[in-house]
């Protein structure tokens, strides 16, 4: 049995983002205690179940009203202070926090002055103009805020949940679901399969010839915090959170047709089955089939579907009804990036970054474990606050890494850093000490409001500096809690195409950035991408990569515009010729 210290995790994360608002503070200390606890229990492998309150306290970081609360949670199967501090902030107002420009100091005035208790609340404030009337705010704090709203497309009553939510609640649910005797298999599907940015809910299809027990075992879950419908063979849940999750469980030789309905888009599947009525037959989610026979064509995989179709196979976040059908007719769908055809990873931190938790040496290892060419360090530069490091410290990194090469042949190891782009378009360090380095990512970190004129001029400055060889998350943005900053794109890619600097794929599901239309641009344009993991954990490049590749399918990058699925020496040389 996988053990539950993810349900430790998430409700510590819970606990530390409540207690930001009822401190009113970013800085609560509370908060700080419960992160430094998930921080230190992400080193824990052996089930926290089975520890007592002693054992617990026992190690680095756990303090002892956190191990109380632990102890709790697998005693009682709840925290009361948790459930205190859920009454207190229903989800509605948790939303309302995320919103930029809304910290917890003006949530509470929000709440208290103006009895705002979800968007709409927010939305009609706005509208008559009586947000800027409360205490720290203004007219101009005031419009920061609707312009947020607007930017991050949010809708009262569509509540969609961002990607990397859905994706740990599904990974968990999934995880769960193959545990199951009856189940053989269980496959996400729906929006979260096509990797879109954000979801409106979850459907995961299971293969069994024994639903009921499946359906019992959903409907009582944990996680469900209400059962919307429990059929036969389909159970609907919604979480505390607000995501409604959809079960199906279909015959195991029907996964393909149920997969590929459930995937969609729906006007993928409208294109599908207009294209199957052409040739005599019918498309559903139970199979391909002959319309006057009944007779099954295919079903059990997409693949046989697909072929029957006489189209080659659809990636997933291709289906999106944007002329992948009649690509994949003509056979000339761009070669989808898988994430073995990795062969370098061009954006990891170390634990020299304020924010990133494993050494040099684990990155190095966990490089070469996966079979890596290359890697490039690239550590925040000194200009960022808290997280930068000096170079004083770049040095040693430096030697560092010249001791490492010795003992990790295989795996030839880049000088980078991350730079920071400033609101003018300036960098770190000085333009000699960047120049030696091998790798310099150009990356937005503030200044995210200025016009879109003076962001593009930043943007054209950073990329004509010789230093740079790639411009990291181009926009930003954090799906759901920040947009990105306002590009005039054309140029942009017009001048990365121009110099040869890369456009990384940053493959952080709450950036997924440059986003997957932005990418079908540069594409046209004859921009060279990387896809980069930014990891500041180990863990993350494995669990990174495929995300990264689905973003590339998402922006129709063809593998072969991908530097790092290039050999070594290839891909050296093009590092090495980039600005010459
Ligand atoms: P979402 O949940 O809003 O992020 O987006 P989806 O794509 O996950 O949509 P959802 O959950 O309503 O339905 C899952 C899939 O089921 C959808 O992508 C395609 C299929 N589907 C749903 N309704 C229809 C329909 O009326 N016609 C067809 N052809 N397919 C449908
Ligand atoms: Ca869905
Ligand atoms: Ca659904």
């Amino acid at each position: 049995m996988a053990n539950r210290n993810h349900e430790v995790d998430a409700l510590l994360r819970e606990l530390a983002e409540l207690s930001v608002l009822s401190d009113q503070s970013a800085q609560s200390f509370r908060a700080r205690a419960y992160e430094r606890a998930r921080h230190a229990l992400q080193a824990v492998h052996e089930p926290l179940e089975v520890m007592t309150e002693s054992q617990l306290v026992a190690l680095d970081g756990i303090g002892k009203a956190t191990a109380k609360k632990i102890r709790e949670y697998f005693d009682t199967g709840s925290v009361a202070k948790l459930t205190a501090l859920r009454e207190r902030f229903p989800p509605a107002v948790v939303e309302l926090s995320r919103i930029p420009g809304i910290g917890p100091k003006t949530l509470a005035r929000m709440r208290e002055a103006l009895q705002i208790e979800d968007l709409d609340g927010l939305r009609q404030a706005i509208a008559e103009e009586r947000l800027r009337g409360l205490e720290g705010l203004g007219a101009k704090s005031e419009a920061k805020i609707a312009k947020a709203i607007e930017r991050l497309g949010l809708k009262q009553g569509e509540r969609r949940t961002p990607i990397h939510r859905a994706m740990r609640l599904a990974e968990e649910l999934v995880a769960e679901l193959v545990e199951l005797p009856e189940v053989l298999q269980a496959v996400p599907c729906g929006s979260l399969r096509r990797q879109a940015e954000t979801v409106g809910d979850l459907d995961i299809v299971v293969a069994s010839v024994h639903p009921e027990p499946v359906m019992a075992w959903f409907a009582t879950h944990r996680l469900a915090a209400e059962v919307l419908a429990q059929g036969a063979t389909k159970t609907s849940i919604v979480t505390r959170g607000g995501l409604q999750v959809d079960l199906r469980v279909v015959e195991p030789e029907q996964l393909g047709a149920a997969t590929l309905y459930f995937t969609g888009s729906k006007g993928h599947n409208i294109r599908l089955r207009q294209l199957a009525m052409d040739r005599g037959l019918t498309l559903n989610e139970y199979a391909l089939a002959a319309s006057e026979s009944g007779e099954v064509v295919a079903a059990q995989t997409e693949s046989s579907i697909y072929a029957a179709l006489g189209m080659t196979f659809v990636p997933p976040p291709m289906r999106e009804d944007t002329g992948e059908v009649e690509a994949a007719l003509q056979g000339s769908l761009p070669e989808a990036l898988q994430p073995t055809d990795l062969l370098g990873d061009l954006h990891v931190h170390t634990d020299r970054s304020g924010d990133a938790r494993s050494s040099l040496q684990e990155m190095v290892a966990e490089a070469r474990r996966r079979g890596f060419a290359y890697l490039a360090i690239t550590d925040h530069a000194e200009d960022l606050p808290i997280n930068g490091v000096s170079r004083d410290e770049l040095e040693r990194q430096a030697e560092e890494m010249a001791a490492l090469q010795e003992h990790y042949p295989d795996v030839q190891l880049l000088r980078g850093c991350e730079l920071n782009i400033g609101p003018d378009g300036g960098l770190d360090y000085d333009p000699e000490f960047r120049h030696g380095m091998d790798w310099c990512i150009a990356a937005v970190h503030s200044h995210f409001d200025l016009p879109q004129a003076v962001q593009t001029r930043r943007l054209l400055k950073a990329i004509e500096d010789p230093s740079v060889k790639v411009v990291g998350h181009l926009t930003g943005r954090m799906i759901g809690r920040r947009p990105g900053i306002e590009l005039d794109l054309d140029t942009i890619l017009d001048a990365l195409a121009d110099t040869g600097v890369a456009l990384e794929i940053n493959a952080a599901l709450p950036r997924l950035d440059a986003a997957a239309p932005v990418l079908r641009r540069a594409v046209e344009r004859g921009v060279t991408f990387v896809v980069s993991t930014d990891s500041h954990h180990v863990s993350e490049m494995a669990r990174r990569a495929p995300f990264g590749a689905r973003q590339a399918q998402r922006g129709w990058v063809p593998k072969e515009r991908v530097a790092n699925t290039w050999p070594q020496e290839r891909f050296l040389e093009w590092v090495r010729d980039m600005r010459r």
